[in-house]
Parts: C-alpha cells; sequence; structure tokens
C-alpha cells in the first residue's frame, strides 16, 4: 500500500468542469497498488444527517472508473452531473492488500466512520461557467496541414526572389529559394479540400530576410516573395469558401536584426527610442560571430545563440501594444481563425493573457497555439493558451510505433500521462502532429518503412486532439533535419507515393466521420503487443505492434472474426472496425 503516492488537486486537471454540466474528477495512484476508488461528494451547506452531530454530512457515493495505467501510475476518473453548483468531496481507497483510506484536503488515514464524520473534505466552492476552461468547438473536427510557405508551391514566378532554383532542382538548405508563394498555395486549395483538410497552419509569412522568415523585418506586410496581403485576402476567403480555416505564425519572442526597431538600437545604442524594446546587456550592442546560427559574447538577450533574433521585452508596455496591434490587425483585416505562438513559452505569461483576450475579444472561437516542446500545464489552466503543439504525443508515438524505443504499453503509458496532464476539452484541441518544420520527416525516422508510417499515421487520427499533417507527407516524402525536412512539395505524380495519399485520405474521412467516438481519452489494453483501443461504445482499433517492422496487413484476430467489412480500413498492422 503506497499512501504518499495518492495525489489529487483540487481546481486543476484533476477537478474540473468539462461542460457547462459535468464536473470531472481525477485521482492518481501508484501503479497496481488499488483495487476500487469510491468518490464520496455532497453539498458543503447540505443538510445536515444528524442535527445532533454537526459533523455527520450527507453524501452521495460512487464508483471511479480506471482510465488506465503508466509507468508508475494508475488514473481513475469520475463524472458529477449538476445541478450541483458546489461541491465537497473525499476518496475511499481499497488498497490491494485489503486496507482502506480515506483521502481528503488535509488527511489520509484509515476509512472508519469516525474520520468520515470528521473529514474536511475537497471543495469546489462554486462552478462558475464564466471560470470554465473553453476550447473553440471547431478545433476539435478539424484536420490540420501545415505549410512552410516558401516550399510549398510556385505560383508565381515574377515574385520570385534572386537566384531562385528551379523546383526540387537541388535540396533544401539554409539560405537557398525556390519561389514559393501564397498563389501556389491558392493553385493547390482544391488538393487540401479533396485531401480532407480543414485548416492550414502556415510557417510565417510577414516580410523578414530569410527562407523560413522567423526573422521577422515587419509584421504588417506580406513577404514580397510570397505576394502581397491582396493575395493573403484572396487566400483566406477561397479557403474559407472551401471550410478551410487559416492559422498564421505570430513570432513574438524576437524580431530579425534588420527590423528597423532593432536597426535604430545599433544606430543611437542607449539614446534610441527603442533601447528599451529589447534585453540589452550592454550598449553599444556587439557580438562575435561563429556562424549564421551561432555567436559569443552577445551583449543582449537573443533566440537560442543567433545574434539575428534580439528578444523582445514583452513586458515593456509599448512592446505590448505594438505586438497586440499586429495580432488583432490579421484578425480584423483578414478575418484570420488562429494564431500559432512562435517560441511561446519563452514569453511572459502576462503578455499571453492579454494576448488571449485581445484575440477572443474579436472572435470568441479563436484558436491560439502555443509552440511548447514540453508539459504546459501552466499555459493551459487558464485563458492563455488553447492548445500546445503537442510534441510530447509526437514523441511518445515515434517512439512506440517507428523507433522502436518503447514497448506499445510503454507508448500508450507515455500517452496517458501526457493525456492526465490537462483538462479533456484541451486534449480534444491540442495540435497533434508526428513531424514539423523543425524536426525529420517521419518517413526518414520510419527508415523508408511506409507501414510504420501508417501506423503512426492511424494512431494518430483516433486518439483525442486535432491531427496536423506536415506538407508532403501525404504523398511520402522524406527528410532528415532541418533544413532538410524543409524539401519542395512534390507534385509531380510519377514521383508521388500514391497508395500513400489514398491511405491518407481515407484516414481523414473515416476520423471526421466518427470524430465524436475518436476525440475522447480512450480506455485501452495491450496483450503481447497487440494494441486494443476502445473507443467509445462503437468502436474498436487494434494495432499488432509486435516487435519488428509490421508485415502489411497484419490484422489483430479478435477483429478478424467480425470479417473485414467495407466499414473497415486495413493498414500496416492496424486496422478500425466498427462494431455495429
Ligand atoms: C537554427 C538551426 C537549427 C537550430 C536552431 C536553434 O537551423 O538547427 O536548432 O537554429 O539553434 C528558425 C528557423 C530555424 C533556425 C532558427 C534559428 O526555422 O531553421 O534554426 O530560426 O536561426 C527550440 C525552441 C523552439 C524552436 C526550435 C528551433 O524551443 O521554439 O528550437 N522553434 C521555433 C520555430 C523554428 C524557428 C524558431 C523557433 C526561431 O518553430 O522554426 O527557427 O524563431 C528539443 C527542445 C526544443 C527545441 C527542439 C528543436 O526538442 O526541447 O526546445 O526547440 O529540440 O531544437
Ligand atoms: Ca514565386
Amino acid at each position: 500500500m503506497n499512501l504518499a503516492a495518492l495525489y489529487h488537486r483540487p481546481d486543476s486537471e484533476m477537478a474540473y468542469l468539462k461542460t457547462p454540466t459535468v464536473f470531472q474528477i481525477r485521482l492518481r495512484t501508484a501503479k497496481d497498488d488499488v483495487n476500487k476508488v469510491s468518490l464520496y461528494y455532497g453539498d458543503p451547506y447540505g443538510n445536515k444527517v444528524n442535527e445532533k452531530d454537526e459533523s455527520q454530512w450527507e453524501y452521495q457515493e460512487i464508483a471511479m472508473t480506471k482510465l488506465g495505467t503508466s509507468e508508475l501510475y494508475d488514473y481513475w476518473q469520475a463524472e458529477v452531473s449538476l445541478p450541483l453548483k458546489r461541491l465537497q468531496y473525499l476518496f475511499a481507497v481499497d488498497f490491494k492488500d485489503g486496507q482502506s483510506y480515506f483521502y481528503d484536503d488535509r488527511h489520509v488515514w484509515p476509512a472508519t466512520k469516525k474520520h468520515l464524520l470528521a473529514s474536511t473534505c475537497f471543495r469546489m466552492p462554486y462552478f462558475h461557467e464564466v471560470d470554465r476552461k473553453k476550447a473553440p468547438a471547431w478545433v476539435k473536427d478539424t484536420v490540420w496541414y501545415q505549410i512552410f510557405p516558401e516550399r510549398f508551391a510556385n505560383g508565381d514566378k515574377s515574385n520570385d526572389p534572386k537566384g531562385t532554383l528551379a523546383w526540387g532542382s537541388v535540396p533544401p538548405s539554409r539560405t537557398n529559394y525556390f519561389g514559393g508563394d501564397l498563389q501556389g498555395v491558392i493553385d493547390h486549395l482544391d488538393y487540401l479540400k479533396e485531401l480532407g483538410i480543414g485548416g492550414i497552419y502556415f510557417c510565417p509569412l510577414f516580410t523578414a530576410g530569410s527562407n523560413h522568415k522567423y526573422d521577422t523585418i515587419d509584421y504588417f506586410n506580406i513577404d514580397p516573395a510570397f505576394g502581397d496581403k491582396a493575395k493573403f485576402k484572396e487566400l483566406v476567403d477561397e479557403a474559407h469558401k472551401r471550410g478551410i480555416k487559416i492559422m498564421l505564425d505570430a513570432v513574438f519572442n524576437h524580431m530579425g536584426d534588420f527590423a528597423m526597431q532593432w536597426q535604430d538600437v545599433v544606430k543611437n545604442g542607449q539614446a534610441s527610442r527603442f533601447s528599451d524594446w529589447f534585453h540589452v546587456k550592454s550598449f553599444p550592442v556587439s557580438y562575435e560571430e561563429d556562424d549564421l546560427e551561432h555567436a559569443k559574447n552577445i551583449s543582449y538577450d537573443v533566440f537560442a545563440n543567433t545574434p539575428h533574433m534580439p528578444k523582445l521585452n514583452t513586458a515593456n508596455p509599448e512592446v505590448k501594444a505594438y505586438l497586440l496591434e499586429i495580432a488583432t490587425y490579421w484578425i480584423k483585416q483578414f478575418d484570420i481563425d488562429a494564431w500559432r505562438l512562435d517560441v511561446a513559452n519563452e514569453v511572459d505569461h502576462h503578455f499571453w493573457k492579454a494576448f488571449y483576450e485581445a484575440t477572443h475579444a474579436l472572435k470568441p472561437d479563436f484558436y491560439v497555439v502555443g509552440e511548447v516542446w514540453h508539459s504546459a500545464q501552466a499555459w493551459l489552466a487558464q485563458e492563455e493558451f488553447d492548445a500546445i503543439m503537442n510534441y510530447p504525443f509526437t514523441e511518445a508515438i515515434l517512439d512506440g510505433v517507428i523507433l522502436k524505443k518503447t514497448k506499445p504499453k510503454e507508448m500508450l503509458a507515455a500517452l496517458l500521462d501526457n493525456l492526465m496532464k490537462y483538462r479533456d476539452q484541451t486534449n480534444q484541441v491540442m495540435l497533434n502532429s508526428l513531424d514539423t518544420h523543425d524536426t525529420a520527416r517521419i518517413l526518414t525516422l520510419a527508415k523508408g518503412k511506409q507501414d510504420l508510417v501508417k501506423q503512426a499515421l492511424a494512431l494518430m487520427f483516433v486518439l483525442p486532439g486535432s491531427p496536423c499533417l506536415y506538407y508532403g507527407t501525404e504523398v511520402g516524402m522524406a527528410g532528415g533535419n532541418d533544413p532538410a525536412c524543409r524539401a519542395c512539395m512534390v507534385w509531380d505524380q510519377t514521383k508521388q507515393d500514391l497508395e500513400m495519399l489514398a491511405f491518407t485520405k481515407k484516414l481523414i474521412a473515416l476520423r471526421k466521420k466518427y470524430a465524436s467516438y475518436l476525440n475522447q481519452v480512450p480506455s485501452w489494453s495491450e496483450q503481447a503487443g497487440l494494441v486494443t483501443l476502445n473507443l467509445g461504445q462503437k468502436l474498436q482499433a487494434s494495432f499488432n505492434l509486435g516487435q519488428k517492422a509490421v508485415a502489411f496487413p497484419t490484422v489483430s484476430q479478435p477483429l478478424l472474426a467480425n470479417g473485414l467489412s467495407d466499414k473497415q480500413l486495413r493498414a500496416g498492422g492496424f486496422v478500425i472496425s466498427l462494431a455495429d
């Protein structure tokens, strides 16, 4: 019996209003240590059952569901439907060794009548709908497509930068250009619609010095190599006509060093009117260059080690106002639907809360995704981010399905630990990717084994969160770490993996058709590499994640019994069977 492992935190992702009328409570216990947990709950101001004895309270008792097991923990969950507007509750824990304990706000003590009467309980003092963590409803039903604008399609050669190379003629580098632009995206909106895409996540579009545009020069203009504002307006309108939402990349942690504000600091030093826009340690600003990305003795704060990305002082009211003006401008003038926040974890919370308020004042269902590669409870507890780029999710799937670093049970454990850090409504809108412009492509990580890629894709599409395809994955593009993962999109059908394209289309269609079943925390079991996800009442998905690469199609036995009906999708050792 491990009493010290009992963990619950009120008014957090462990006790919260999931919907206006459903209150969700979770408890964490040591793995395989507990047989049963009951939730005792009641009204803190409820009637006293026994007037003589003031401390007795009237409570209801429900059994908690065991959601699953991770590396160290079992997770238990119960939902309490209101009309209760307030709650006090405690946990009655029956351990495997036969002992029973009560766990409340101040005690872990034997489950005796005396202790029940004396319990201080955990409290949810009052349920305020205004405090309930919201999530934009449309995101949980959206499949995203990430575009690196310089490499998606060159639709207009008149805006090609000097030295632009023939499309896909040489490997991508940190400094070369192939002429990708907004017209190229407009020309392929029907391709994305046909694929089943409901949202485009653009890497930066604003005027900047590099081919990646994360070194912003002018936040109020589209980079001339991509087009202009009129072209962007046309793109958004055409995308919205096709039911495709638009997410832009807000690079607010830093600017590029060719931005006029930084250039003024370089020229005028401390006398510059922008000297407090940045984190300058000593004037005149200086550094010793190692190479394009690294320098030493930099006299001001930067992103990573690159002197070309001076860090903005977002606590400065002028900077805050300037950045909020940008954030709202692209919503008001172009009706964008979402912002992805670059290096979000290095910008202050105070600024992001103001950002969230300003964007949601214009569009209540606006979507704000922070780029945070690690646990992000601090940013997702209240009105700051709706979601993060869910890299812990990515790494769990890569380790389990592609790199075989973890066994299936360990992969599921990592996925569950990650889900338990956030409220269900947050989990449903997490931006889930298998690869991005900052990572090697999944086919390269899989050493060319399409079946493993299919399994990983299939897993992403049946788990909670909003799936995001990195451009070219659907046609079998490969590529190592940045910049190799940013090659020109392959449009030549003779070079596309059309089987992967067809598979991806089917997966997206299935996801959209059964979104209500799929986008929820599943219960799952695993037996000798055969993983079965029970996704709501009707849907079961099984994976054969045997330790060796899966030979297509390895179908899990239980499902074969049902026969492979037309409702089934077979791919790389993975079957989704819709049990009627
Ligand atoms: C250059 C080099 C990269 C190098 C990087 C950082 O090419 O090899 O890793 O510098 O030293 C943009 C360009 C990049 C360029 C960078 C700097 O797209 O090509 O990279 O500018 O010139 C961390 C941050 C995360 C950040 C990544 C790059 O936490 O926020 O590093 N991602 C955003 C964008 C990038 C963009 C920038 C930031 C700068 O998505 O595209 O880079 O605006 C681990 C850590 C992560 C780390 C991750 C990747 O998993 O947990 O914290 O991300 O590795 O390194
Ligand atoms: Ca072009």
